[in-house]
This record gives structure tokens, C-alpha cells and sequence, in this order.
């Protein structure tokens, strides 16, 4: 009797844990202007630089990629204490100084609770909408994680092969449709020469540009980025997208069917037998493309996220850093 007290006891207490998931609306009651507040500040600063749709859908990823949606990449690293911030693919990941804005506002109109890793999936989900791309309703409710650690980046690097790739998004429970729908957040933003050089001069030690890119963008690439042993600088950089870069349509897909796809994976994915019938299919099918990447938006959003009262998430006060041990 006593034992079975314990563990319906123990049952109640699991049970939030349990349930608690994302909610379309979780803020209505909360913190009923909370999208409202995001959106405008997204609004502002897209009108004076439309690239931050390219910037947030970068750092949605990062985050979602590793250990899950929780504003893990928004923390700063300290003298004691390295961050994500710290490893390679994550220096160039852009935007924080806007989600520092968005947060300051929500915790001036309800102050705790508005998590960091919802403002960056409202954040990116806005700017996704202004730069013409799907207008979509995302579920809310994520916890801040707590922790920041740059030996846990491991999002997939752009030299690596479809199937490489696609084996990092299975284990986020990612698909390879999913894959390449997400790899058409590509048709905005920019990439480093570093990502790509390779291909323009000596691809694979050959000491020719790599053969699947069209040789008139081998011309352009070329005088923007220089030669691996004889590069500008600074590191220049080249719209993802040649086409329509700043605008999320499904351009990408034709730009990788004829050759124009800027670094390895974005051309594999049109060239290799696995990915190539998607390609083909979203690159003919403009609304397809805007409901699949909203779609696949929700879902890359929903990785591993803490929601609840879960103890391993918090609410942060501040983005960049955890709060103090004293309070949640
Ligand atoms: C196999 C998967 C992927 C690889 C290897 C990859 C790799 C890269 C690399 C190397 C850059 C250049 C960064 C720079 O030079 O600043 C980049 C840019 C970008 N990536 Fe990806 N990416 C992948 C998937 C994704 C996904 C899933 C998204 C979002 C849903 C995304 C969104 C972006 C955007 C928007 C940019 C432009 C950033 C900017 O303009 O600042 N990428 N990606
Ligand atoms: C919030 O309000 C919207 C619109 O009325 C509704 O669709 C949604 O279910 C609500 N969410 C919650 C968690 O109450
Ligand atoms: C696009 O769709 C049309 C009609 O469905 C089809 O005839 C055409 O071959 C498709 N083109 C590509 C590039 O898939
Ligand atoms: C944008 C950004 O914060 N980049 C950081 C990446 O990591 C390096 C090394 O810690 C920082 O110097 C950059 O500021």
C-alpha cells in the first residue's frame, strides 16, 4: 500500500517532466506580446540588412545541431571557460547582438521568462518570412541548456560527401529529404573563400578547378578568392546562392542542377543518385519548396529540446552567459 503511494507519488512527479512539450502560442498567457516583440526588432534590423535571415537561419542550425535547440551557441566563452563560440565552424556564425536586443526588451516586458533558444527560432522564423520565404507557425516552450562546449561542435563540414552528411542529420532523427530541404536555407548568405578555394584551381591535388562546377563560375570564384597559396588577405566571401541571394526560394536547386553550387556538399547534393530526384523535384516546385521548408524548419527546430521544469534547463536572464548557480 505504502509502496504504491510511493510510486504514484513519484508518477506526479514525472509526469511534467514527461508531457511537457513545444506549444504553438506557449507565451499567450505568459508573456502575451513575447512574438510580437521579436518580430518587430527583426523587422527594424532586416531593413537595414536584409542578411540576418541568412545569419539566423545559420545560427538555428548551429544550435539545433548541437546537444539540441537550447541557445547552447549564444553563450560567450570566458578566461576560465572555453564556449562553442570557440570552435572553428562557429566563428563565423553572426547575429548575437540582435538576439541580445530581442532579449533586453523581453525581459523589460516580462522579465524571466522568454527563453534564449525560443528568440533565436521566432528570430529565424521572421526573418525567414521578410526575405520572402514561407510564413509558418512554430511551437515554442524550449528551455536554455547548460551547457557550452566547443569539443561538442561536430555539425557536418562542407567538404563531406552526401552520405557523410546525411549520417549527422539521421542522428538529429533527420531525413535525407529533410536534409536536403534544409540545405536550401543555401539560397541566402554567404560562404568564405576558405569553405571552397580548393575547387577553383587544384581540386583534390589535380591542379584543376573541381569538374562538376560550371567553368564561367570558376571564373568569377577565382578573381574574388585568389589561389590556396597565394590567398587575398582577408578571407572574401560569395553568395551561396548566385541567383537570388537574398531571397529564400527554391533558386538553390537550379543553381546546384547547373553547376553553380558554391562549396562540395551544396554540388553533391545535386550529382549524388541518393539526393539528386529531391533536387530535382523542389528545384520544379516552388510551393513545395516554401511548405517543405517550413516543415523541415519545425522539425529542426524540435531537436533534443528541454522544456518543462526539466532541471537541465533554465530560463538565462542574459544569452551569453548561464545564470548564477543560486537561481534557475
Ligand atoms: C551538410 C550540412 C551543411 C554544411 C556542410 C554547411 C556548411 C556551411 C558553411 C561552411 C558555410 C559558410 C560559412 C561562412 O563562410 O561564413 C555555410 C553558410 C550558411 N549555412 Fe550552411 N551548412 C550546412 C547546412 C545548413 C543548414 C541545415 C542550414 C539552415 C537550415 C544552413 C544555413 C546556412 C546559411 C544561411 C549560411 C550563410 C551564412 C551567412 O551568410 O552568414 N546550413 N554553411
Ligand atoms: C495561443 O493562442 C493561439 C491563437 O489563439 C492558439 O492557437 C494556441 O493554441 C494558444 N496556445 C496556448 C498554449 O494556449
Ligand atoms: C517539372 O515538372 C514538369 C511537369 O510536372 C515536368 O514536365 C518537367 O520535366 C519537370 N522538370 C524538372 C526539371 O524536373
Ligand atoms: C561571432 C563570434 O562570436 N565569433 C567568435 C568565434 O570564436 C572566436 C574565438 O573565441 C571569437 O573571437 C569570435 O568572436
Amino acid at each position: 500500500m505504502k509502496n504504491s503511494f510511493i510510486f504514484v507519488g513519484l508518477l506526479l512527479l514525472l509526469v511534467p517532466l514527461v508531457t511537457a512539450q513545444l506549444r504553438f502560442g506557449f507565451y499567450n498567457s505568459t508573456c502575451p506580446r513575447a512574438e510580437q516583440i521579436v518580430r518587430k526588432v527583426i523587422q527594424q534590423r532586416f531593413k537595414n540588412d536584409p542578411t540576418i535571415t541568412a545569419a539566423f537561419l545559420r545560427m538555428h542550425f548551429h544550435d539545433c545541431f548541437v546537444r539540441g535547440c537550447d541557445g547552447s551557441v549564444l553563450i560567450d566563452p570566458t578566461s576560465t571557460t572555453p564556449s562553442e563560440k570557440d570552435a572553428v565552424p562557429n566563428q563565423t556564425v553572426r547575429g548575437f547582438n540582435i538576439v541580445d536586443e530581442i532579449k533586453k526588451k523581453l525581459e523589460t516586458a516580462c522579465p524571466g521568462i522568454v527563453s534564449c533558444a525560443d528568440i533565436v527560432t521566432l528570430a529565424t522564423r521572421d526573418s525567414v518570412a521578410l526575405a520572402r520565404g514561407p510564413v509558418y507557425a512554430v511551437p515554442t516552450g524550449r528551455l536554455d541548456g547548460l551547457i557550452s562546449d566547443p569539443n561538442l561542435v561536430d555539425v557536418p563540414g562542407p567538404t563531406f560527401s552526401v552520405s557523410e552528411a546525411l549520417q549527422s542529420f539521421t542522428e538529429k532523427g533527420l531525413t535525407l529529404m529533410d536534409m536536403v530541404i534544409l540545405l536550401g536555407a543555401h539560397t541566402v548568405g554567404h560562404a568564405h573563400c576558405d569553405f571552397f578555394r580548393d575547387r577553383l584551381s587544384n581540386f583534390q591535388g589535380t591542379g584543376q578547378p573541381d569538374p562538376t562546377m560550371d567553368p564561367a563560375l570558376v571564373k568569377t570564384l577565382f578573381k574574388v578568392c585568389g589561389t590556396q597559396s597565394l590567398p587575398f588577405k582577408k578571407d572574401p566571401t560569395a553568395f551561396l546562392d548566385q541567383t537570388t541571394p537574398f531571397i529564400v526560394d527554391n533558386q538553390y536547386y537550379n543553381d546546384i542542377r547547373s553547376g553553380k553550387g558554391i562549396m562540395q556538399i551544396d554540388q553533391e547534393l545535386a550529382l549524388d543518385p541518393s539526393s539528386e530526384s529531391f533536387v530535382s523535384g523542389f528545384a520544379n516546385d516552388t510551393l513545395g519548396f516554401q511548405r517543405s521548408f517550413a516543415d523541415a524548419m519545425v522539425k529542426m527546430g524540435s531537436i533534443q529540446v528541454l522544456t518543462g521544469n526539466d532541471p537541465a534547463g533554465q530560463i538565462r536572464k542574459n544569452c551569453r552567459v548561464f545564470n548564477p548557480p543560486t537561481q534557475r
